[in-house]
C-alpha cells in the first residue's frame, strides 16, 4: 500500500491541501510556472500553519492526528496499533512540513541549486527529526498522551529507512539535513529501494541475512509523483545522420526502456525554516502485461518483462567491500543518474530557458563514482537532445559536475568491462571513447606524454581486460574533486589520482566529513543536550561552537557529577537493550568499550578481538588482580559474500560464549555482539559509550563519521592516526585521545619489510598466545580449525598490519584501564571531547562545500 495523496489532491479533495502540494511541486519541480515574487521570509521561530489556524498547537496536533487515524488510515483509536499511530502522527507532521515549505519558499526560484546524487541515503527514522526541527516534540508528546498513547512507543514503531550500507549513505543523510537547516536549496536524488540493507540475525553465531521490508505498510512521509516520470533506455544501437558539411549527429535507439517514477520525501531543516526534497526513483515497467500470453495460461511469462524492469529498484546492493561488477548494479547506476539529470535539465529549461547557463544555476555533486555515468549521460543529453557542439557540451558538463571520493581501497574502486558498457549503454561508451581520445591527445603533447603516463591517466584500463575506470572518468569530468578528511585528500593526490592531480593540481580539495548534531546530539542524547543548554544557554542548539563554553566546566566537580549521571542513564538503557536482544547481563558501572561499524578487515575488529583474548588470558592468570571491569560491545553487518568478515562475527560470538560463562571472569570482562546494527541502534549505543574504537590500519579509513558521533557524546577515542581521527585529535587535544600504532607513512614503509608479521608475532609472547588459542580451537572446540583462515592470514600475510600494531594497542588499552580508575580525570576528558567537537558538525562541512565547491548562497 502506498499513500498517494497527491492524486487525491489533484482530484480536488480540498483546496488547502491542493495548494500546499503545488508549492511542494513548484519547489521540486519546474513543470509549474515559476514566479519571481519574493515571499515573506519565514520567521526565525518555529513554523506557523499556512492556513488561519488559531488552535493551540497541542489541540491542533491532537485533532489532526485523530483525524488522520480515522479518515486516512481508516482505524479507530481503539483498534489502532502503534504502527497506525505512527502513520497518523507522521501525516499530521508532514502537513506542517508542507506549511513550512510554503512559508519559506513559495514561488521563488533560487539562484543556484545543489543536486546531490547518491545511490545511498541512510536516513533512518524521520519522526523525531521532524518533531525536533519543527519544535513540536513536547506538543506531539502531549497530544498523543491526551489520546492515551505513549510517544516513545510510537517512535519505536517507525521502520528505519535503511537505504544505505554504512558511512557513505549516512553521510548523504546528514548532508541533506544540514543543507535544509542552512537553507541551501538542494534536491537529493537516489533510488527508492523496496528492500534496504538486509536484516542481520545470528544463527548459532553465524550471520544470516533476511530481506528488509520498510515499505510493507507504506511510507507516510513520501509523496508519489506519477506525473514526474522519465524513460530510461538500455541496450540497442546508435545511428548517424549528417547535418551539413561537418556536422554528424548520432542518435541512440535503446532496445528497452524503463520508467523512473519520482517519490519525494520532504526534508525539513532546523526550526522549520527551509524544506528541501529527497527525490527517490522507483523503476516501473512501461510494457503492458502481455494479455494474449496471460490468457493462454502463461501467467509468469506474461509479466516477465515487467519483472525485469522493476528489479532495478528492488534491492540495495549490500556490499561496500568490493566492486563486483554485476549488470543489475550498472543498470541501477544508470537508471537513477539518467532520471535525475533528465529531471534537473527539464527544471533548468523551464526556469532559465537555455542549458548554456546550467553551471551558473546548478551544482551537481556525485557521491562516489556510483553516479559517474553522469559524465557521458549529461554529454549525451546536451549533444543529442539539445544539439550542442562537443566543446560547448564539455564546457557545460565539466563545470557542473563535482565528485567526492570515499575510498582508496583498490578493490572498492569501480571499473566496468567495456564489453558490458557497449552492450548496455552503447552511446555512452562511444562518448567515453571520444572523451578519452581528446584527453590522451592533449597529454601526448606535453613533456610527460610517454606510454607509461598515457596508460596511467587513461580512462580505460587495458591491463585487466578492457575496463572503464569510473574514478578517473568522474575526476576528468568534474570541476572539483574532494576527499573526506585531510589525510585522505592528501593521499588522493599521492596515490590513486597522482597522475591526474599533476595535470590539474587545483582540482582536488579537502572537505572533511561532518555529522548533524540535531540527530546525533539533540535527539539521541536529550540528557546531555539538556545539561549543555542549562549550562551554556539555548544558543547551543543553533550554534554548536557554543559547546566550547563547556570547557571551564570540565574542572567543575559538580558538573562532572552531572555529566557522569547523564552517561549512567544512557548506559542503563543500553544494558537493558543488550539483555533483551542477547540475554547477556552487563554491569552499567563497567567501562563500555564500543566498536560499531561495518565488519571489514581494514577496520580491524580482529585486532580488538585478539586483544580481548589476550586480556581474557591475562585475567585467567591473575584473577584476583584489581582489573578494570569492561564490556566489549560490537555491532555491524558483513557483506553477504565477504567470507572473512562473516568469520570475524562468528569469532566474536564464540569468544563471547567462553568469556561470559567463565566464573573466574565475572564482570571483569563481558563480550557482546549486538545483531542488526542500524541507525536507530546507533542512537542507543553512542550516548552510552565510554570508549570509541577507531582502530583502522592507518591510511585506509577515508574519514569515519562514527568516530565523530562517539566523541561528541563524550566517549574517549582509542584510535590510529587515520582519517578524521587526526583532525579529532587536533581539536580535542592530544592529551584527550588515545593514539597508538603506525601512522600512514609507517604503514607504507612496513609493508615493504619482509616477514613483518612473523617478526611481530615472534617478538610478542602475548600476541602469540592469543593467536594460538584462536587458531587451535580454544573458542571453537566443536571445530578446532574454524578460525584457521583468519589466523593463517595474520601469520603469513597480515595485509592490515594487525600483528604489527598489537603490542602498542595492548599498551594503550592498559593505560585506559588506569584512566578509568581516576573518574574525575576521566570525566574531565570526556567533557573536553564534547566541548571541542563543534567543528565536526555537518553544517560546517556543508558551508565549506557551498562556498568553495558549489558557489551557492545560503538562504
Ligand atoms: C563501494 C562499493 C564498491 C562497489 C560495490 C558497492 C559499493 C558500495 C559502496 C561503496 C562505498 C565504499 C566507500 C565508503 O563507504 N566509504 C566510507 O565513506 C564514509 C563517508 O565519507 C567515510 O567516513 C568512511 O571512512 C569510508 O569508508
Amino acid at each position: 500500500m502506498h499513500y498517494r495523496f497527491e492524486s487525491a489532491a489533484t482530484k480536488g479533495v480540498g483546496p488547502v491541501l491542493n495548494e500546499a502540494l503545488s508549492v511542494l511541486v513548484r519547489n521540486g519541480d519546474a513543470d509549474t510556472s515559476a514566479s519571481s515574487s519574493k515571499p515573506a521570509k519565514a520567521a526565525a521561530t518555529y513554523v506557523k500553519p499556512r492556513q488561519a489556524d488559531d488552535r493551540d498547537p497541542v489541540v491542533a496536533l491532537r485533532e489532526d492526528i485523530r483525524a488522520k487515524l480515522i479518515y486516512v488510515l481508516g482505524k479507530t483509536p481503539e483498534s489502532a496499533r502503534d504502527r497506525d499511530w505512527f502513520a497518523a502522527t507522521a501525516l499530521a507532521l508532514r502537513d506542517r512540513i508542507v506549511d513550512a515549505c510554503h512559508e519559506g519558499q513559495a514561488g521563488t526560484v533560487p539562484d543556484k541549486r545543489v543536486y546531490y546524487l547518491s545511490l545511498e541515503f541512510l536516513i533512518g527514522r524521520l519522526l523525531s527529526d521532524a518533531m525536533n526541527n519543527l519544535g513540536l516534540v513536547e506538543a506531539t508528546k502531549q497530544a498523543l498522551r491526551d489520546l492515551g498513547v505513549d510517544l516513545s512507543e510510537v517512535e519505536g514503531a517507525e521502520p528505519d529507512a535503511a537505504l544505505g550500507n554504512g558511512g557513505l549513505g549516512r553521510l548523504a543523510a546528514c548532508f541533506m539535513e544540514s543543507m535544509a537547516s542552512l537553507s541551501i536549496p538542494a534536491i537529493g536524488y537516489g533510488i527508492r529501494y523496496d528492500h534496504g540493507i538486509f536484516r542481520q540475525s545470528l544463527e548459532d553465531g553465524w550471520q544470516r541475512e533476511a530481506p528488509e521490508t520498510w515499505l510493507a505498510e507504506g511510507n507516510p512521509w513520501e509523496f508519489a509523483r506519477q506525473e514526474s516520470t522519465y524513460k530510461i533506455g538500455f541496450g540497442g544501437h546508435v545511428t548517424m545522420t549528417s547535418h551539413g558539411d561537418h556536422h554528424i549527429r548520432r542518435h541512440w535507439h535503446p532496445a528497452e526502456t524503463v520508467n523512473a517514477v519520482a517519490y519525494d520525501i520532504p526534508v525539513v531543516g532546523w526550526r522549520g525554516r527551509h524544506v528541501n526534497m529527497l527525490r527517490l526513483w522507483k523503476a516501473e515497467s512501461d510494457a503492458p502485461v502481455e494479455l494474449a500470453r496471460f490468457n493462454a495460461g502463461d501467467h509468469v511469462g506474461a509479466v516477465a518483462g515487467r519483472a525485469r524492469a522493476e528489479a532495478i529498484s528492488r534491492v540495495l546492493y549490500p556490499s561496500d567491500s568490493s566492486a563486483e561488477g554485476q549488470e543489475l548494479r550498472l543498470r541501477q547506476e544508470y537508471f537513477f543518474t539518467s532520471a535525475s539529470l533528465q529531471d534537473l535539465v527539464r527544471r533548468h529549461i523551464a526556469e532559465r530557458g537555455s542549458l548554456r547557463t546550467l553551471p551558473d544555476h546548478a551544482a551537481i555533486q556525485l557521491n562516489d563514482t556510483h553516479p559517474a555515468i553522469a559524465v557521458p549521460e549529461l554529454m549525451r543529453i546536451l549533444l543529442e537532445e539539445h544539439d550542442f557542439l562537443w566543446e560547448d557540451a564539455w564546457q557545460i558538463t565539466s563545470n557542473t559536475l563535482h565528485y567526492t571520493n570515499h575510498t582508496l581501497l583498490p578493490e572498492a574502486l569501480e571499473t566496468w568491462p567495456v564489453e558490458l558498457m557497449e552492450r548496455l549503454l552503447p552511446r555512452h561508451m562511444q562518448i567515453i571513447y571520444l572523451i578519452n581520445w581528446l584527453h590522451l591527445e592533449e597529454q601526448s603533447k606535453n613533456a610527460r606524454g610517454g606510454a607509461a603516463h598515457i596508460a596511467a591517466v587513461s580512462l580505460i584500463d587495458e591491463s585487466h581486460g578492457r575496463r572503464v575506470r569510473m574514478g578517473p572518468l568522474a575526476f576528468h569530468g568534474s570541476r572539483r574533486v574532494n576527499g573526506v578528511s585531510a589525510l585522505h585528500s592528501d593521499l588522493l593526490k599521492s596515490t590513486v589520482f597522482k597522475d591526474l592531480h599533476e595535470i590539474e593540481p587545483e582540482k582536488i580539495v579537502n572537505k572533511t566529513n561532518g555529522i548533524t548534531f540535531r540527530r546525533w546530539l539533540h535527539n539521541a542524547n536529550p540528557e546531555l543536550t539538556a545539561l549543555a543548554v542549562e549550562t551554556v544557554g539555548k544558543g547551543v542548539l543553533d550554534d554548536p561552537t557554543e559547546l566550547l563554553k563547556l570547557v571551564p566546566y570540565a574542572d567543575d566537580p559538580e558538573f562532572r557529577t552531572r555529566y557522569a549521571a547523564m552517561r549512567k542513564v544512557r548506559k542503563k538503557r543500553l544494558a537493558q537493550v543488550i539483555a533483551e536482544r542477547t540475554g547477556i547481563a552487563v554491569d552499567p558501572t563497567a567501562l563500555f568499550d564500543v566498536q560499531i561499524k561495518r565488519i571489514h578487515e581494514y577496520k580491524r575488529q580482529l585486532l580488538n578481538l585478539v586483544e580481548t583474548v589476550a586480556l581474557y588470558q591475562a585475567i585467567k592468570k591473575a584473577p584476583n588482580k584489581d582489573w578494570t571491569p569492561r564490556v566489549k560491545i560490537f555491532a555491524g553487518k558483513a557483506a553477504p559474500s565477504y567470507v572473512q568478515a562473516k568469520l570475524i562475527i562468528k569469532l566474536a560470538g564464540d569468544i563471547a560464549k567462553v568469556v561470559n560463562e567463565d566464573p573466574d571472569i565475572g564482570n571483569k570482562l563481558k563480550v557482546v555482539f549486538l545483531p542488526n546494527y542500524s541507525v536507530s541502534l546507533a542512537e542507543v549505543i553512542i550516548p552510552a559509550a565510554d570508549l570509541s574504537e577507531q582502530i583502522s590500519t592507518a591510511g585506509m579509513e577515508a574519514s569515519g563519521t562514527g568516530n565523530m558521533k562517539l566523541a561528541l557524546n563524550g566517549a574517549l577515542t582509542i584510535g590510529t592516526l587515520d582519517g578524521a581521527n587526526i583532525e579529532i585529535k587536533d581539536h580535542v587535544g592530544a592529551e584527550n585521545i588515545f593514539i597508538f600504532g603506525l601512522d600512514a607513512e609507517g604503514v607504507l614503509a612496513r609493508v615493504d619489510e619482509p616477514a613483518y608479521a612473523n617478526k611481530a608475532i615472534a617478538a610478542s609472547p602475548r600476541l602469540a598466545a592469543a593467536l594460538d588459542a584462536i587458531g587451535n580451537g580454544f573458542f571453537s572446540p566443536d571445530e578446532p580449525r574454524r578460525f584457521a583462515p583468519l589466523i593463517d592470514e595474520l601469520r603469513h600475510r597480515d595485509r592490515y598490519l594487525t600483528t604489527v600494531d598489537f603490542d602498542d594497542y595492548w599498551r594503550v588499552q592498559r593505560e585506559i584501564d588506569a584512566a578509568w580508575r581516576r573518574p574525575a580525570q576521566w570525566w574531565r576528558t570526556a567533557i573536553l571531547n564534547t566541548a571541542r567537537m563543534a567543528w565536526f558538525s555537518s553544517d560546517r562541512s556543508m558551508r565549506e562545500y557551498a562556498e568553495e565547491i558549489w558557489q551557492v548562497k545560503l538562504g
